[in-house]
């Protein structure tokens, strides 16, 4: 902790109070903030748990009953988001994931930035033996301004950190700017079941994203189901997202974007004539997770967050029809 020394003159007393008056205020209107923060945030009628983006950061219960949640993102802000839920090992909190987990990836990512992906990829080295021990167990895909995601879970009891890793303009992941929570999921359980899916998709390292049915219009449920899990080449694993396009689009851009190893990948801002409609981020092999989006006519991609999606067959279109 730093110790500041301050010299007081004549008029020192007053300032002494003047400084602590201040200091008061600014404590209790950031308590005013935040108790009206928790009160924004609510559990819908039908059961789904809000999480609220204003601008980087995620407003939303501080616990959680385990089970089945459907989780209505809101991203309010200027930028594309997601929310991605890791499952601590025991003993492990926000602190350490401060202290030994952020600096790594922002160093390392920094280095990428200066054209030095060498350098960069060995901060990676430098993360602790316990990151390996994070289960990333889901979340929403990618969700563009002023859009909103439905996304189904299954969550065990434990210590979660909700994340997100885009990237500000200048380079920074939104984690490393505090774009982190932590949420207790207790013992009880929800009692929910999960959703009916009219389509079902199967991800996995071989066969990339395959579905079942044809897509059509209006209010949809998908469940994406997780045949297995890798690490790809940027260290995360797959997960779906889906996103709208303009017609005759050129993809490139977007499946250059998805990668945030990449300098200009996951960074503000997304590239035009995209709109991120959500999904359900990485989950361990074996898992299912549930996503519901009202389909308008049009050209639709589903993609991953790796690197060259398309050879993956990660990076799927399909059109919605009248
Ligand atoms: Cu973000």
């Amino acid at each position: 902790m730093k110790t500041l020394k301050i010299y007081f003159p004549e008029s020192g007393l007053i300032q002494v109070l003047l400084v602590a008056f201040v200091l008061i205020s600014l404590y209790s209107c950031k308590f005013d903030k935040k108790q009206n923060e928790n009160d924004q945030i609510e559990i819908e009628k039908d059961g789904n748990i809000e999480i609220i983006t204003e601008v980087m950061e995620f407003k939303t219960l501080d616990t959680i009953l385990s089970g089945w949640n459907t989780f209505n993102y809101i991203n309010k802000s200027d930028e594309t988001h997601f929310f991605l839920m890791d499952k601590y090992p025991e003993g492990k909190t926000i602190e350490d994931t401060e202290k030994e987990i952020a600096p790594p990836f922002q160093n390392g990512m920094d280095l990428i930035n200066e054209g030095k992906p060498e350098e960069g990829f060995a901060e990676f080295n430098k993360l602790p033996a316990w990151f390996s021990e994070i289960v990333f167990v889901g979340g929403s895909g990618l969700v563009s301004p002023k859009n909103s995601s439905l996304t189904t879970i299954n969550l065990e009891p434990g210590y979660y950190i909700m994340e997100c890793y885009v990237k500000m303009a200048n380079g920074k992941f939104h984690s490393t700017m505090g774009m982190t929570k932590q949420i207790i999921v207790t013992d009880d359980d929800s009692g929910n079941s999960p959703p009916e899916a009219a389509v079902n998709i199967t991800i996995s390292s071989t066969e990339g994203i395959v579905y079942d049915k044809p897509i059509i219009k209006g209010l949809q449920t998908f469940s994406v189901h997780f045949k297995d899990q890798i690490a790809h080449e940027n260290f995360v694993g797959h997960d779906v997202n889906l996103v709208k396009t303009g017609k005759n689009m050129e993809l490139e851009g977007l499946e250059k974007w998805m990668n945030w190893a990449d300098p200009k990948g996951l960074i503000s801002p997304a590239p035009d004539g995209f709109t991120f409609l959500g999904g359900v981020n990485e989950m361990p092999a074996g898992s299912t997770g549930y996503f519901t989006v009202t389909l308008e006519p049009g050209n639709y991609v589903m993609i991953s967050e790796v690197p060259n999606p398309l050879s993956k067959n990660m990076m799927i279109t399909f059109e919605v029809s009248e």
